[in-house]
């Protein structure tokens, strides 16, 4: 009778330890699953923030892609350069007088020119003198009878052989006094610019 009992006790106390056993394993497989799944989440985040160099770049903040110019060049970049203006290697220098002007009152503007096709138009300084007129289509070491004009003026011819270079080598080109009265600008004066002239005689233009 006493051994039933104690085998009913250590069939009981068996089933207890067997219970507890695997409720513990239970215990701590989870425990065990739910550390290894933060550690994964964790190194999956780890990866993302450290993976491409180690900064994510955040929003409104420029980022510098290779091969994109930026907004300052290096001082070594070339400065774009403005188209260069022509040059040409022969230029006339002339000056004139004008008949009835004032001394300081020169700066009208004339025209140059040849019967070669070559036609420039300046204006003087109050000296009556030019700065470089470009020679454009003329040959150096060619004779030139150029003409000067000037509207009111008879025209006046200077013969020249063209220079390399500054022409005249110093100084300008000297055209002389030009002849007043050529009101109607046929290079003559004559009765027709007197009829003219007496048209308006003793009237004054408007200031
Ligand atoms: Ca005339």
């Amino acid at each position: 009778m006493m051994n039933k009992v104690n085998l009913k006790i250590k069939l009981a106390f068996l089933l207890g330890f067997c219970l507890f056993s695997f409720a513990f394993f239970c215990f701590t497989k989870k425990e065990v699953l739910a550390q290894t799944q933060d550690a994964l989440i964790f190194k999956i985040r780890f990866t993302q923030c450290s993976g491409s160099g180690g900064v994510t770049p955040s929003s409104g903040t420029a980022t510098n892609v290779p091969g994109t110019p930026t907004a300052t060049s290096s001082p070594d970049s070339p400065e774009p350069t403005a188209e260069p203006e022509p040059v040409y290697s022969e230029n006339l220098f002339i000056k004139a007088d004008f008949e009835g002007l004032p001394e300081d009152s020169r700066d009208v503007a004339v025209t140059i020119r040849t019967g070669n096709n070559y036609s420039q138009t300046v204006v003087l300084s109050k000296e009556g003198k030019s700065g470089p007129i470009p020679a454009i289509g003329l040959t150096v070491g060619q004779d030139y009878d150029f003409i000067l004009s000037s509207w009111g003026f008879l025209s006046v011819r200077k013969s020249h052989k063209l220079l390399a270079g500054r022409n005249p080598a110093s100084g300008f080109l000297d055209f002389g006094t030009l002849r007043t009265g050529d009101l109607n600008g046929d290079n003559q004066v004559n009765g027709l610019d007197w009829s003219l002239m007496k048209l308006n005689f003793g009237a004054d233009g408007q200031k």
